[in-house]
């Protein structure tokens, strides 16, 4: 069974601001996910608001658009087996206080609002964001050490 899925990855201001673009790609890239998509950008309001429409009842929401938009940011498309779920375990949990040692968010945060880094929290969410930050599409090609970390 092809259980391969395709998830959105973003590096946010805090993160590249503090210089851990490579790092947290490195993550990614070292756990046996394949980039499929990647940018680095300035994110419009417009953009952001549609990233983060399923907030926007919520209090913290214009300091979510503000946030995300104070700086640039990296956009990641990734593939792999179970992506979806195995990003969200990269990451950790929102707060990095709580989030556990070994987790992105657990590594280098101390906050639940600059937290260095947003996934993908479902194959539906997944496929609209990657939709909205690559409307031109992604890039398919075939790693080749994929017989090697394609397995049961
Ligand atoms: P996650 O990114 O872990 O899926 P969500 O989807 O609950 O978290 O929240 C989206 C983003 O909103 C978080 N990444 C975080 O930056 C911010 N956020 C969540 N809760 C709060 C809060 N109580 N106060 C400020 N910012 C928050």
């Amino acid at each position: 069974m092809d259980t391969a899925q395709q998830t959105f990855v973003m590096v946010k201001p805090d993160a590249v601001q503090r210089g851990l673009v490579g790092e947290i790609v490195a993550r990614c890239e070292r756990k046996g996910l394949q980039i499929i998509g990647l940018k680095f950008q300035l994110v419009s309001p417009a953009l952001a608001a549609r990233h983060y429409a399923e907030h926007e009842s919520k209090p913290f929401f214009h300091e979510l658009v503000r946030f995300i938009t104070s700086g640039p940011v990296v956009a990641l498309a990734l593939k792999g087996d179970s992506a979806v779920s195995v990003v969200r375990g990269l990451i950790g949990v929102t707060d990095g206080r709580k989030s556990p040692p070994g987790t992105i968010r657990g590594d280098y945060g101390l906050s639940q609002s600059n937290n260095l880094v947003h996934a993908s929290d479902g194959i539906e969410s997944a496929q609209r964001e990657l939709t909205l930050w690559f409307p031109e599409g992604v890039t398919s090609w075939t790693p080749v050490l994929n017989s090697w970390i394609i397995a049961q």
